[in-house]
């Protein structure tokens, strides 16, 4: 989907090697089954068939893409920054995107006003309006199965202020924010753009190293959700640095 963060990546990674590819719009949970259909392992988003190769996941993307076309590069020569660079990405898969697929899937299950518009300029073969009016089981279940549950958007919350400081800390060292980006950039940049489109979250990122980088790589991002956090769960976020 265009609001998918993940799915982003996977569309910057294949901009960044200037490859041209074809986009399939699939609907949450339908993804499932299509997946599945044309016979991908996972049942995840972005899969992509890369001269007939069935590739799934961010970071198997971006690995089978610097080996097909090294330039120009995803990851810098040096060992120990592609190390570094190769880290900030395996942060930026496995816990920054699902914290914050964790708050969306909550945030959205509870108010889906503002749904349609991550479904900007997607070909779904129904009317924007009527596919987000009719979410809600789907939502749900999305929610149910990635574990979008009232504990663990609670620990993603106060575990966001740590990484953020990570983020800014890796850009002040150079990591992350050159140019042109690299994999880790392209990594966590779509995640920053889906946290800042909850408006519960938006005003701790977009002022700070994280958000301004997030919004040079990602410069339009579709979709936007009403405040909807309980305000004690957004303590960690909203309290004065001490
Ligand atoms: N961490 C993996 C997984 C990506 C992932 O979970 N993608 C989500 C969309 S953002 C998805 O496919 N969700 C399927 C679903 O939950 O219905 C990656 O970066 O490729």
């Amino acid at each position: 989907m265009p609001g998918s963060h993940a799915a982003i990546t996977g569309q910057l990674l294949f901009d960044h090697k200037r490859i041209n590819y074809k986009r399939t719009d699939l609907l949450p949970v339908v993804s499932w089954m299509v997946l599945k259909a044309f016979r991908f392992p996972d049942v995840t988003v972005p899969a992509a068939k890369i001269d007939g190769e069935r590739v799934q996941g961010t970071r198997a993307i971006s690995r089978v893409l610097e080996d097909r076309k090294p330039e120009p590069p995803l990851f810098p020569d040096d060992a120990e920054r592609r190390r570094a660079v190769e880290e900030a990405e395996r942060f930026g898969d496995e816990e920054l995107q699902q914290r914050v697929r964790e708050i969306f899937l909550w945030s959205a299950r509870k108010d889906r006003s503002g749904l349609v518009g991550y479904l900007e300029g997607a070909k779904i073969g129904m009317p924007h309006g009527l596919a987000a009016r009719t979410a809600g089981p789907f939502i749900a279940l999305d929610g149910r199965s990635r574990g979008a549950t009232d504990e663990n958007v609670r620990r993603a919350i106060a575990a966001f202020p740590g990484m953020l400081r990570r983020i800014d800390d890796w850009i002040e060292e150079g990591i992350l924010g050159g140019e042109p980006p690299n994999a880790a950039d392209l990594q966590i940049a779509p995640s920053l753009r889906l946290a800042m489109s909850l408006d519960d979250l938006r005003p701790a990122i977009e002022e700070r190293p994280a958000g301004r980088l997030a919004t040079r790589i990602v410069k339009h991002f579709p979709g936007r959700t009403p405040a909807v956090l309980p305000r004690e769960w957004l303590e960690p976020i909203t309290a004065p640095a001490r």
